[in-house]
């Protein structure tokens, strides 16, 4: 009867043991916390930073103001997509043989049936992607806009 009892004890003190053990680490854990927490805001601040300011700037136009975006065979210019600063005009030239329209997929412009030589323009002042299309064909395009 007394035999049992013995193992149980044993287990119990390991299980204290373990119990220190863990507490133990958790403390050391603590005692670290600081130094780690500091150590991680200042790496993580100026990459933040590093990396939340240029999306803006670092995001080059590629399209000059006033930028004109060529309609030929089909196609709105050869580049996707347009990049320009804000306030840029840009100017759909239809060069085609075809009749196009240059079409807002949210309804912010619709140039209506631009026959081949005539040109549609609008001024894009709001930094933002804007997506469009020709109601003819299945052609379609984007204009992004930065500040
Ligand atoms: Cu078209």
């Amino acid at each position: 009867m007394s035999a049992p009892r013995k193992p149980e004890t044993v287990s119990f003190t390991i299980k204290t043991k373990y119990i220190w053990l863990i507490i133990g680490v958790l403390l050391c854990l603590l005692a670290l916390a600081p130094v780690i927490a500091s150590y991680l805001p200042s790496t993580s601040s100026s990459s933040s930073s590093g990396s939340s300011a240029p999306p803006s700037s670092s995001v080059a136009p590629n399209c000059a103001n006033p930028c004109t975006i060529v309609i030929q065979n089909s196609l709105f210019g050869t580049v996707q997509p347009i990049i320009v600063k804000a306030g840029t005009t840009v100017t759909w030239a239809n060069k085609d043989d075809l009749d196009h329209t240059t079409t807002s997929n949210s309804g912010i412009w619709n140039s209506g049936i631009l026959d081949p030589g005539q040109s549609f323009t609008e001024t894009f002042s709001t930094p933002g992607t804007y997506p469009y299309h020709c109601l003819i064909h299945p052609m379609t395009g984007t204009i992004e806009v930065v500040s």
